[in-house]
């Protein structure tokens, strides 16, 4: 863990992160729109950081991000830690429908958004596009499925569930986002397009992080 920050005061939520990372940026964007302080631990997953056994005890699937609470519990998985945190704000509709369509769009964009999305941008930020091209091509193809999908259902509405901002258009939002780092051409969503920036105006709104 290459960056470890820790204050000697008293204990607080501590997000094990990657800056690169499109599921760490989610959390970071809701603690900051919470106003909840919190330490970083920088993890380097390319130098195989998530691996070590010292994280392996902190993260049962090796992954980040890992929210360690103050009582030392860490929680896994960034919907689980979206949903923890946002737990009775704003962010989660009271109304239960809404609710379960929030959670609708939690699945679906990591069910089939993330994962063609994030692989892309990766072989794409490693500089292994022409290598993996085949399999770019792939995820590209299961991508624009997905996106398409999410542009038919944006093109007539401001937010993905009922009338204002959820925990849905955070989390769908962050690698949707980041397609055009994975060599997606974005020029085909307008709604998708708009909607990413209503998303990025939303007060508390943090960017991917550029430095560590
Ligand atoms: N479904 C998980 C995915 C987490 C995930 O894929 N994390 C990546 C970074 S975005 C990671 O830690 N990869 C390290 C590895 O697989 O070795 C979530 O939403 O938290």
């Amino acid at each position: 863990m290459s960056s470890l920050r820790l204050s000697q005061a008293a204990p607080m939520l501590r997000l094990y992160d990657s800056r690169f990372s499109g599921n760490c940026w989610k959390i970071r964007i809701l603690l900051s729109q919470l106003g909840i302080p919190y330490e970083r631990v920088t993890l380097d997953i390319a130098k195989g950081e998530t691996a070590e056994p010292a994280f392996r005890r902190k993260s049962r699937f090796a992954r980040v991000p890992v929210l360690e609470l103050e009582d030392g519990h860490t929680l896994v998985e960034s919907g689980a830690i979206l949903l923890h945190l946002a737990e009775g704000t704003r962010f989660i509709p009271e109304d239960a429908f809404l609710r379960a369509e929030m959670l609708s769009w939690l699945f679906f964009e990591q069910g089939d958004l993330q994962k063609p999305i994030a692989t892309s941008r990766v072989y794409h930020l490693r500089g292994m596009a022409a290598e993996r091209a085949e399999d770019i091509a792939r995820f590209h193809h299961d991508g624009h499925i997905a996106l398409e999908k999410l542009e038919q259902w944006l093109a007539p509405r401001t937010w993905l569930v009922g009338d204002r901002y959820t925990l849905a258009d955070l989390a769908t939002s962050c690698y949707v986002s980041l397609a055009g780092q994975g060599g997606y051409d974005m020029a085909r969503y307008p709604a998708i397009r708009a909607w990413t920036g209503r998303v990025s105006e939303q007060p508390g709104w943090v960017p991917l992080l550029s430095g560590d």
